[in-house]
């Protein structure tokens, strides 16, 4: 476990992705022009951005798979390839189809401004342009990308992703994983008895259970983990490059956190001693599709369950 707690969790994902900072949010550059991309890739480094670049649209496909940017610049005319094809592919696949994209091109014809804009693309800038004006469309668009996730892609009362978000992580991390090899976990977390902390402090008490509880998790977990809340009083959470051994251990260290020490509650007022049943599934080993991966942590939740609560399985 040591190991695992010492991995600097962002490292391997900036050498494998081959974005330019661990930090800052993460903009793919797609053009087949150096001159361009070394541009703009400097002028986003300065203000704080982590930068890919690809020449092509089969590396940029690459890039996707090994690390989710949170936009995509992307030139329209490629020496073999073509950027009205990429986006579209983009926005039919469920891994890749809410990144947003920002199409930078030459073409300037209102034709292809209508062809770009019907691909879904979320804004569009011709060239020669202004730095200064990629970057400020690029804040636009990131700021409407980080409203709508909250809207859609997140539980309203504890702000884990929810279930929509989960498929689509899970499908490009699935992507990720047959083209990398790297195994990842997957765990189904269902609180125990929580009818009973219902029963005696009250639904709100409850609601706020919930709310800190994924306060804790997050503050437990690694960056790169994605927390969902899958229903009532259930979490799947997703651990990235993490063999199914790891994630038990991961997931016992937090079971033991949670069932060490109540959750302070600040609004009710109150401790609530809470614990929780976890079951454990790895890819490729328990299965290669979301849904079996699902399945099967859901399959040792229950193990968990009947064997007594409070405990991981796998
Ligand atoms: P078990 O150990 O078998 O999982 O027992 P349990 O009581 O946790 O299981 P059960 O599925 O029977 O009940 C889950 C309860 O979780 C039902 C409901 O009262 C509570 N719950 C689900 N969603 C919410 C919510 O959003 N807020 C609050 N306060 N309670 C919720
Ligand atoms: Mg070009
Ligand atoms: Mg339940
Ligand atoms: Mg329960």
């Amino acid at each position: 476990l040591a190991a695992v707690e010492q991995c600097p969790e962002e490292s391997c994902a900036t050498v494998a992705s081959g974005f330019s900072k661990p930090n800052g949010k993460r903009i793919l550059v797609v053009d087949d022009d150096p001159a361009i991309t070394t541009f703009v890739r400097d002028y986003l480094e300065k203000n704080g951005f982590a930068v890919a670049v690809c020449h092509d649209t089969k590396t940029a496909e690459e890039s996707l798979m090994a690390e989710l940017p949170d936009l995509i610049v992307l030139d329209m005319v490629f020496p073999n390839g073509d950027g009205i094809e990429f986006c579209r592919a983009l926005r039919s696949s469920e891994a890749w189809g809410m990144i947003p994209v920002i199409f930078l091109t030459v073409k300037d014809r209102l034709q292809d401004k209508l062809s770009g804009f019907s691909t879904g693309a979320d804004d569009y800038i011709c060239k020669p342009f202004k730095v200064e004006e990629l970057l400020a469309r690029i804040e636009a668009v990131l700021k409407r990308a980080c409203t709508n996730e909250e809207l859609i892609l997140r539980d309203e009362l504890t702000q884990a992703y929810n279930r929509r978000y989960l498929q689509s992580f899970l499908a490009a991390e699935i992507a990720r994983a047959q083209r990398t090899g790297e195994p990842f976990s997957l765990a189904m977390v269902d609180l125990d008895h929580f009818k009973k902390i219902n029963d005696s402090h009250g639904h709100l008490a409850g609601d706020e259970t919930l709310q800190a509880l994924v306060q804790t998790f997050l503050g437990n977990l690694r960056g790169t983990d994605v927390i969902c809340r899958y229903g009532g009083e259930e979490f799947v959470i997703v651990m990235p490059r993490t063999p199914r051994g790891d994630g038990v251990k991961i997931m016992e260290r937090l079971r033991q956190t949670i069932a060490g020490r109540p959750l302070q509650l600040r609004r009710s007022q109150v401790e609530i001693a809470l614990t929780f049943s976890a079951g454990v599934a790895g890819f490729p080993s328990d299965g290669i599709s979301g849904e079996e991966l699902l399945r099967a942590a859901d399959q040792a939740l229950y193990r968990a369950k009947a064997a007594g609560r409070n405990r991981v399985m796998q």
